[in-house]
């Protein structure tokens, strides 16, 4: 039975979280993630603070057990969120994108169990010392916003940075990347790219289509230049904004305004050519529509027999 102390932390079966993806993370797919036996997680990306409490109380007839909402923080909405979060008393809180330090106090009066996402072992310290209960290192095979660390050059450092459990994000597809993250440290794993072809993930057709045929080197990441690089799969859209990212001629503000809109155009519209369609590294290790349970069931199946045969290498 894979188990840890995360399980007892948030309340669940199995040490498997599934990642908040914008557009995409909705209240079915994370009520079908925790009815498995692992943790499904809302995302609030930049959506309003009316539309993600919508999801929450839905995610509350859809399930008895723990979910989380994450709060993006580079949102325009997060103060919003952040206090509608804390008045709903959802289980579990994640953050990404920025420092929730503000939030941590209001959070914990409302008996929140709050998860950040850390990208360095300096801000996985300062999540500790504001009262963090576990923090999520993400590396940068990860889709979405992206930190420059691989997942395996972070993890043990981050593990090593704090006390507090540490769950693993970025590159896990399979049991096999669950199993690599325990070997780091790690308390379990989160993935987001595995979930967004699952039977329950209402994201367009078309962008399971292309996460499904995706290989190892489909993916790229862009927007350095603005200080917050995302990954996504190469498109003409990713292409077009990368040449205009390394064009001197074209604004900040103009780059910003390239990439309004494109997240919901790939999630909602399945547009091929003007969306953003955000993937992890491991796109070309996922081949297969099924449930949120068969991937759960999978996940940890794998892990228990790999992390079960791991002597066979010491003699
Ligand atoms: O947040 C993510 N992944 C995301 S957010 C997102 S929505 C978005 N869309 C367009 C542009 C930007 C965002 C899509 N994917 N992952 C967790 C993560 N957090 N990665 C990096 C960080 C992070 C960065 C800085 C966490 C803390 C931090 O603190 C710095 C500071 O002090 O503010």
């Amino acid at each position: 039975m894979l188990q840890s102390p995360i399980c007892d932390l948030v309340g669940i079966e199995y040490p498997i979280f599934q990642g908040a993806m914008a557009w995409i993370a909705d209240a079915q797919l994370a009520a079908a993630v925790s009815n498995a036996g692992g943790l499904g997680i809302i995302a609030s990306g930049n959506a309003p603070a009316t539309w993600v409490r919508e999801q929450v109380r839905r995610a509350r007839t859809l399930t008895t057990r723990p979910f989380g909402v994450n709060v993006m923080l580079m949102s325009p909405y997060a103060a919003e969120i952040a206090t509608m979060v804390a008045e709903e008393k959802v289980p579990v809180i994640t953050t990404g994108a920025g420092n929730p330090a503000r939030y941590m106090e209001m959070w914990h009066e409302a008996g929140i169990v709050v998860i950040p996402v850390v990208p360095s072992s300096g801000i996985a310290k300062l999540m500790q010392r504001c009262g963090a209960a576990a923090v999520v290192a993400e590396g940068g095979e990860s889709g979405g916003h992206v930190g420059d660390l691989t997942t395996m050059a972070l993890l043990p450092q981050v593990c090593d940075a704090v006390t507090i459990p540490v769950m693993a994000a970025g590159g896990i597809g399979d049991g096999r990347g669950v199993a690599a993250a325990f070997m780091l440290g790690a308390c379990g794993a989160q993935l987001g790219t595995r979930f967004l072809v699952a039977k329950e993930c209402n994201v367009h057709q078309t962008y399971k289509d292309k996460v499904l045929k995706a290989k190892d080197i489909d993916t790229m990441s862009t927007g350095k230049r603005l200080g917050h690089p995302v990954r996504s799969l190469k498109t003409p859209f990713s292409q077009k904004f990368f040449e205009q990212e390394y064009d001197s001629s074209v604004s900040d503000e103009e780059l910003v305004k390239l990439g309004e809109g494109a997240l919901r155009l790939a999630a909602i519209e399945g547009d091929e050519e003007n969306g953003c369609f955000l993937a992890g590294q491991i796109a070309g290790l996922v081949t297969q529509e099924q449930t949120a349970a068969e991937i759960v069931q999978e996940l940890v199946t794998e892990a228990e027999a790999l992390l079960r045969g791991a002597p066979q290498w010491v003699k």
